[in-house]
Order: structure tokens, then C-alpha cells, then sequence
């Protein structure tokens, strides 16, 4: 138990709150009201210690990581942080004692999403791991007044409804106005001569005063708090009639108004590029903001600003906070005087920057016009950053156009931020050792012949805090009873178990749990979809973003191959399964959103089908998010990893449903290899091309999917019925457009983009060893359990330790607490 932790103070401190707050006596309390009371009173266990944390990273002068990225996507944070400050028996039983059950409760809470998926999580992952492990870290990035949209599936279609998550207030956070600070857009630049040297001003600007907002980030048990940073906009200057008489009304709007749009919400793509100028706005707000404020902070305990990398790192998540490169030389140059050189050598040593995804249509490249506009001193910084560079890779390959071609940063009037983050740092990470090969053999080859030296690999990792100990709390009991609790801050720990996958009775004790979990998520699809699953079917899970590349066209494909056998052959021998999805798609990606009506009215079809009897069930889960994926992956049977090779950096869903005991379908894509590696191939179902077979085709510019259109005639069967109306008998085009995108009948793309057909047979013949091994109980049961027990490198905590050792450098700090 937390040494902060007293249960009747904690008990009074919930009624007082639901007095204070809500005037209202215990009993009088919505679900919501306590809800609000219960966090509150959390909140005031955890502020000590968070000011603690803080007190002492200052008097060890610690060196601090900054994590910048535009989205964290957090989940619930009111389940985690009682779990982390380890009072989860003693609050449960105070509110049982309150007439509350904790889970209703937590229920209550928005699940902050201030991500997409993938990138966002894996940054949520990150800060967990950092309190846990007492390194000193914020969290940076901004708070979107909508987060991502909510799902609602009408008609089979996907609907974005605003995620107003903000509306009753958010009980975490803490308004640090002291830290405020402008942020300037627009204008131009002014040179002046002054001491005898050039020194630039931006002039006729807009701005917006950053507010910060700041989130405790709760380590496990060990009194550390850290703190995620998000920032909100004000205008400089509330609307006044102050400047209504100084003719300045027009300017007085355009600030209100701009400090309102900044913020106002997170764009919905994922590995998607949009280039709306106000996503540039939103990137250098919260950039500018931060930076200056770790200057600041720095400047406060330091004299020389030349040092200032010893103490500082800013870790880019991705393109998006590029912009860091030029505003720390920005405040460098023209706040701190220092020489291009000094300040290139301090920002050079400062940045670190991770790659996401090889995905072309994620690159970012902003034009020259926009970027210059909006952003006019940075824009100057910018070029000079080119010209030097451009200068390098002269003076290294004399006379070679291509490599300037494809390495400067300004190039056919665009600013391109991959390369402004390569050349503006020390450090480049892909996120899956496969992933960083594709790296440093494909895409950004020249920058690896170049400087090697920045070049280096960090597999991806997951915290077994939110993913086990809070989201399957079944399992994480039988482990801890089986192998003690040492797995909660060191998962390799976890291995232990593998002495018992071949143990009967613990096979039994484990798939009883994997059925009381199906059970759970059965529950859920009935009030949620209305649909009733069996939970002795095999539950076959794909949830993770809708995009092409990650395929669930061809798993809805292989459901309908699926039926028509079944419907050929109504005895057919097969295990029971449901098919279950979950995924958002991007509100302008038509193809995407399309699969999803696709997926629903197979649903449709296939589940309202008696002749079937029940054998297949297809359920799109509404609104995938952190919250009902805790209670997803604790279900899932078969975790379906079946991107094309070589399009997938990492992935993360792949580990969180390794650590619940699911077995792998999946291509030799991102992690998928490592997790392969760890468990056996035995003990996963692997199909499908590799990425170098992948990248062959793409070379010699594709292949031809109508051979397999014409000589298989299942496959054929299956591509028929999505034209001929077999799953939209009132609008047989409606699928029309998936269709084509494989067969390429019409559009100029290339068919078939990300070879669902050519993986089909492997993928099908995967899916049938899977019906075959589920029959074996005793096989699944070991090969379930060796998926948990070999789950340990995919912990979060060993990602930031080579995060650590190998880029950020900093030292562990204590936190001791006064009982
Ligand atoms: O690294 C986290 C996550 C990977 O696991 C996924 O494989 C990858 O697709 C995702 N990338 C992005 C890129 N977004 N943008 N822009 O989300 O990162």
C-alpha cells in the first residue's frame, strides 16, 4: 500500500467533496458526481507526491527528457492511478463501504483521447514507463478541446461525433497560469544592426498565450509523479475595448479567434498527412511553448546556456514536432546571442528523433509558401539550416544532384520535416527491428550512408500495468499467485510461467480465465451491438486503426470464402468463431470508411443466417478505444496481425494480446517478427510474403491479381458478391469501389496496392491450421500460456531503458515520502 495512502482520511475526503463540490450528501451522488468526488480525492493522495518528485529533481539538478508529441492518447486515468499508488484493495473498499462499485465508477470517466492510435498510445506507454522507472520526464504536447472523434455505427456506417471530453471538467488536471507564455504567428521580419552584429525581429504578428495544463503521471509504487504538459490557447489580450479605440478591433478578433481554433480539435488521421495549414499552427504552438519553457527552467538553475543539452533532451514523437529543431535555435540565436555554430552544436545535441512509419502518404512536406507565411523567422532558420547542409552533402558526393535531390530539406518548394528531424539531431529510431532495416536500407538510405552513426533501433513496448494488472485482472491474479508480483515492474520476470504451460491443471485454471473474459466481452457485445456470441467459439480479434495497409479487407474477405463453404456444406466440420472488429477510420478516408460498412453488413448477412447455425458470428465493436480494448485483448482467442510486410513499423496491439495469453495470425511484418522470435513459430500462425518478397514486387511496379481472379475460383466467388448485391441487395454498386481497388478495372492506382489477394491462399490456409489446433485444448492452453510467459521484451519499461542508455542518458531518481 501506498505510504501516502489512509483509508479513512481518503473516505472523508470523498464525501467532503461530494459536499463541497456538488452540495450534496454521499447518497444524494450521481454515478458521475462521485465519480468526480472519488478523483478528486485520489488527485489529493497524489499531490504530495507529486510535488515531491518535482522538489527533487530540482535539488539533484536532474537532467530531464521532454517528450514531444502532438497526441497522447491516455485512456482512463482514475482505474491506473489507484492501481499505481497501490491502494486498489482499500479503495474498493471504501467505496463498497459508500455503497459504489469501483468499476461503475470508472466508467464514468471520458477516456481522454488526445491520440489516433498506434503513435498516441505508444506515448501514453512511454510516460507510464518513465515515473515507474523515477526518471525525470514531461510529457509535452497540446489539449485538443474535441479529442478523437466518437464512433457511432448508423446503418452499418461510421458517424464522427464530437468527443467532448472536457464537459464536466477533467478532475486530473492542474491550470499552471504561471507558465504561461506567448506564441507568435504570421508577420514578418525585421533586421536590425545592433552591437555591431544582425539581429532579427518579427514584426506585424498575431499571437496566443499558451496556457499550460498539466496531468500527474503516476509511477507504480514508488512515489514518483511526472507530469504530462498539454497546452491550451487564450487570446494575449481578451477581447477589449482597449483596442476597439486604438483601431486595433480587427487585429483583437483575429487573436480571439485564432487562440480558439488552435486547439479546438485533433486531427483524426493516422500515418496520414493532410497539410491544413492549421495543423502546422497547432505543431508550433505547443512547440514553441514547451521550448521556451525549458529554457526557462533550465535558466533558472544554469548560467551557461551552452550547456544546455546536458541537462536537456527533447525526444521528437515522429515529424510533427520538427519544428523544435529551428525554435531552440530560434531562442538560441536571437534571445541568447550565440553564433550559428554555438547554437547548432547545443540544438544538435538536444534533439533525438523517432520514425513512425515508411507510409509515403505520412510524410510530412509543407510548402515553402505556407511554412514562410505563417512561421517567417523560423522559415529564415530554416534555409540557412539547408544551405549549410546542402554545402555538406556537396563537399561529400562533388557534383551528385540525386543526393541533393533526395536529401535536402528544402527542395521543389517544399519544406520536407523527415529531413529537417535528421539533420537537426543525433539521433534517428525506427520502432521495430525490422522497421529500422527498412529504414536504413530503403527510405532513408542516403541519411544512413551518410551518418550512420544516428542510426539505431527501439522495438516498441507496452505497460503490463494498464494491460495486464488493470485490464485482466483474472490473469494477472493467477500469475502473481503463480510466479509472485515481481512481473509488475520487471515483465521478463514473467518467463517463470513457462514451467506450467504443460501442467494440466494450470491449463484448465488459465483457459477458465480466458473464458470468464470471453464471457465479459460477450456481455459488452450484447448491450453494445445487441448480437449474442458464444463464448466457446473461438474469438478471432482484429482492432486497431482502419487503413488499408493493415488489411481487415482481407480478413472480412476470408469471413465471407468462410460462409459460402459453409453454406456449400451446412455439416461442414468446423470450430465455432466470431470474428470480431473494431476500428476507426479517418473521416475523410472514403475506401476505409467503406470497409466498415462492408464489415457490417456481412455482419448483417451472416449473423442473421439460421442455416448456419451460429457457426460464424462477424461483430464490429462501436468506438474502439483505450477503455473497451483493455477488456478486448483479455478475450481474444487469435490476435490478427496481417499487414502486408514491410507496412507496418511495430504495431502494439500485436504485444498487449501476447501478454493476454492470444495466439498470433500474422505476416513477418513490425514486431510481429520479434514476438515470433520470443514465442516460437510453433506457437503462432505466420502466412503470407515477406517484406523483402514485398518490396520485390513493388520494384518491378506490382502484379497482376487477375491471374488469381481467374484461376481460383473461390476467390473469384468472393469478389463477385461484392458487386452483384449478395451483401447490399438494395445498392449492388455500393462495394464497387473496393472491388476495383483490387482487380484495378478502373483507376489509375496500381491493383491491389497492398496484395490482399496474393496473401490470400497463405492467409486462408493459416486461418484452417488454426481451426485444427483449437481442438486440441491441451496444445492451445500451452501455446497460450508460453504467449504470456515469453512476453517479457515487450514491456514499455525495457524500451525506455534502451531509450535511456542508448539516447537520453539520464539517471534514476528517488523519491522518499515522510510516513
Ligand atoms: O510506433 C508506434 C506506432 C507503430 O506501432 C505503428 O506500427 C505505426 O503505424 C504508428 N505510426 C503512426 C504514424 N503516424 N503518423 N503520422 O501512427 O506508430
Amino acid at each position: 500500500m501506498s505510504m501516502g495512502f489512509d483509508k479513512e482520511t481518503f473516505k472523508k475526503s470523498v464525501i467532503y467533496n461530494v459536499k463541497n463540490v456538488f452540495r450534496k450528501t454521499i447518497d444524494e451522488a450521481t454515478p458521475e458526481q462521485a465519480f468526480q468526488a472519488v478523483a478528486y480525492a485520489v488527485k489529493d493522495v497524489i499531490i504530495d507526491e507529486w510535488i515531491a518528485t518535482h522538489k527533487e529533481y530540482e535539488k539533484q539538478d536532474a537532467k530531464t527528457l521532454y517528450y514531444l508529441s502532438m497526441e497522447f492518447l491516455m485512456g482512463r486515468a482514475l482505474g491506473n492511478n489507484i492501481i499505481n499508488i497501490m491502494a486498489l484493495p482499500e479503495v474498493k473498499e471504501v467505496l463498497d463501504e459508500l455503497g459504489f462499485d469501483l468499476n461503475a465508477i470508472e466508467d464514468q470517466e471520458p477516456d481522454p483521447a488526445l491520440g489516433n492510435g498506434g503513435l498516441g498510445r505508444l506515448a501514453a506507454c512511454f510516460l507510464d514507463s518513465l515515473a515507474t522507472l523515477g526518471y525525470p520526464a514531461y510529457g509535452c504536447g497540446i489539449r485538443y478541446r474535441y479529442g478523437m472523434f466518437k464512433q457511432k455505427i448508423e446503418n452499418g456506417y461510421q458517424m464522427e461525433v464530437p468527443d467532448d471530453w472536457l464537459k464536466n471538467g477533467y478532475p486530473f488536471e492542474v491550470r499552471r497560469a504561471e507558465y504561461a507564455t506567448e506564441v507568435k504567428f504570421g508577420g514578418y521580419v525585421r533586421t536590425v544592426w545592433e552591437d555591431g552584429r544582425e539581429h532579427f525581429v518579427q514584426e506585424g504578428y498575431q499571437s496566443v498565450r499558451a496556457v499550460p495544463y498539466d496531468m500527474p503521471i503516476v509511477g507504480y509504487g514508488n512515489n514518483v509523479v511526472n507530469t504530462l504538459r498539454i497546452w491550451d490557447a487564450e487570446a494575449i489580450n481578451t477581447f477589449s475595448l482597449d483596442s476597439f479605440d486604438k483601431g486595433d478591433y480587427q487585429k483583437a478578433v483575429e487573436q480571439e479567434n485564432l487562440a480558439k481554433t488552435i486547439v479546438e480539435v485533433l486531427y483524426p488521421n493516422d500515418n496520414h498527412y493532410a497539410g491544413k495549414e492549421l495543423r502546422l499552427k497547432q505543431q508550433y504552438f505547443f512547440i514553441s511553448a514547451s521550448v521556451q519553457r525549458a529554457v526557462k527552467k533550465y535558466m533558472e538553475k544554469h548560467e551557461d546556456i551552452h550547456k544546455f543539452f546536458e541537462k536537456t533532451v527533447f525526444q521528437l514523437n515522429d515529424t510533427h514536432p520538427t519544428v523544435a529543431v529551428p525554435e531552440l535555435m530560434r531562442i538560441l540565436l536571437d534571445e541568447f546571442n550565440l553564433t550559428w555554430d554555438e547554437a547548432w552544436a547545443v540544438t544538435t545535441k538536444t534533439c533525438a528523433y523517432t520514425n513512425h512509419t515508411i507510409m509515403s502518404e505520412a510524410l510530412e512536406k509543407w510548402p515553402i509558401e505556407l511554412f514562410s507565411r505563417l512561421l517567417p523567422r523560423i522559415y529564415q532558420i530554416v534555409e540557412e539550416i539547408n544551405r549549410r547542409f546542402v554545402e555538406q552533402i556537396q563537399q561529400m558526393y562533388p557534383g551528385n544532384q540525386d543526393k541533393i535531390r533526395k536529401m535536402a530539406i528544402i527542395y521543389d518548394g517544399q519544406v520536407r520535416m523527415a529531413n529537417l528531424a535528421i539533420v537537426g539531431g543525433f539521433s534517428v529510431n525506427g520502432v521495430a527491428r525490422l522497421h529500422t532495416e527498412i529504414l536504413k536500407k530503403e527510405e532513408l538510405r542516403d541519411f544512413y550512408e551518410m551518418m550512420p552513426q544516428k542510426f539505431n533501433n527501439k522495438t516498441n513496448g507496452i505497460t503490463q500495468r494498464r494491460f495486464l494488472l488493470h485490464g485482466n485482472p483474472l490473469l494477472a491474479e493467477w500469475v502473481t499467485g503463480k510466479i509472485g508480483s515481481e512481473w509488475i515492474t520487471n515483465l521478463p520476470h514473467i518467463h517463470r510461467l513457462a514451467v506450467y504451460a504443460d501442467d494440466p491443471k494450470c491449463q484448465q485454471e488459465f483457459m477458465d480465465i480466458k473464458y470468464q473474459n470471453k464471457v465479459r466481452l460477450a456481455k459488452y457485445i450484447k448491450e453494445h451491438n445487441g448480437i449474442d456470441v458464444d463464448p466457446r467459439s473461438i474469438f478471432d480479434v482484429q482492432v486497431k486503426r482502419l487503413h488499408e495497409y493493415k488489411r481487415q479487407l482481407m480478413n472480412i474477405l476470408h469471413v465471407i470464402y468462410l460462409y459460402n463453404q459453409l453454406k456449400d456444406n451446412p455439416n461442414l466440420d468446423m470450430i465455432p468463431r466470431t470474428f470480431i472488429f473494431g476500428a476507426k477510420a479517418a473521416a475523410g478516408y472514403k475506401r476505409a470508411k467503406l470497409t466498415i460498412k462492408l464489415i457490417n453488413s456481412v455482419a448483417d448477412v451472416i449473423n442473421n443466417d439460421k442455416s448456419i447455425d451460429g457457426k460464424i458470428k462477424v461483430v464490429f465493436i462501436e468506438d474502439y478505444k483505450v477503455s473497451n480494448a483493455e477488456i478486448i485483448f483479455a478475450a481474444a482467442d487469435v490476435s490478427e496481425q496481417i499487414s502486408t510486410a514491410s507496412k507496418e513499423a511495430s504495431g502494439t496491439g500485436n504485444m498487449k494480446f501476447m501478454l493476454n495469453g492470444a495466439l498470433t495470425l500474422g505476416t513477418m511484418d513490425g514486431a510481429n517478427v520479434e514476438i515470433v522470435e520470443e514465442v516460437g513459430a510453433e506457437n503462432a500462425f505466420i502466412f503470407g510474403m515477406t517484406s523483402d518478397e514485398v518490396i520485390g514486387y513493388e520494384n518491378k511496379g506490382g502484379y497482376n491479381p487477375m491471374e488469381i481472379f481467374n484461376n481460383n475460383y473461390q476467390i473469384r466467388r468472393v469478389l463477385m458478391q461484392l458487386i452483384n448485391g449478395y451483401f447490399a441487395p438494395q445498392d449492388p454498386e455500393l462495394f464497387r469501389d473496393i472491388y476495383n481497388s483490387l482487380l484495378n478495372t478502373q483507376s489509375s492506382d496500381r491493383a491491389d496496392t497492398y496484395f490482399i489477394l496474393k496473401d490470400f491462399p497463405s492467409y486462408a490456409e493459416a486461418q484452417q491450421r488454426i481451426d485444427q489446433a483449437y481442438r486440441n485444448e491441451t496444445w492451445w492452453a500451452k501455446a497460450a500460456i508460453l504467449n504470456v510467459a515469453c512476453s517479457g521484451k515487450f514491456t514499455s519499461d525495457r524500451t525506455i531503458e534502451e531509450y535511456v542508455n542508448d539516447i537520453w542518458h539520464l539517471e534514476k531518481v528517488k523519491v522518499e515520502i515522510e510516513a
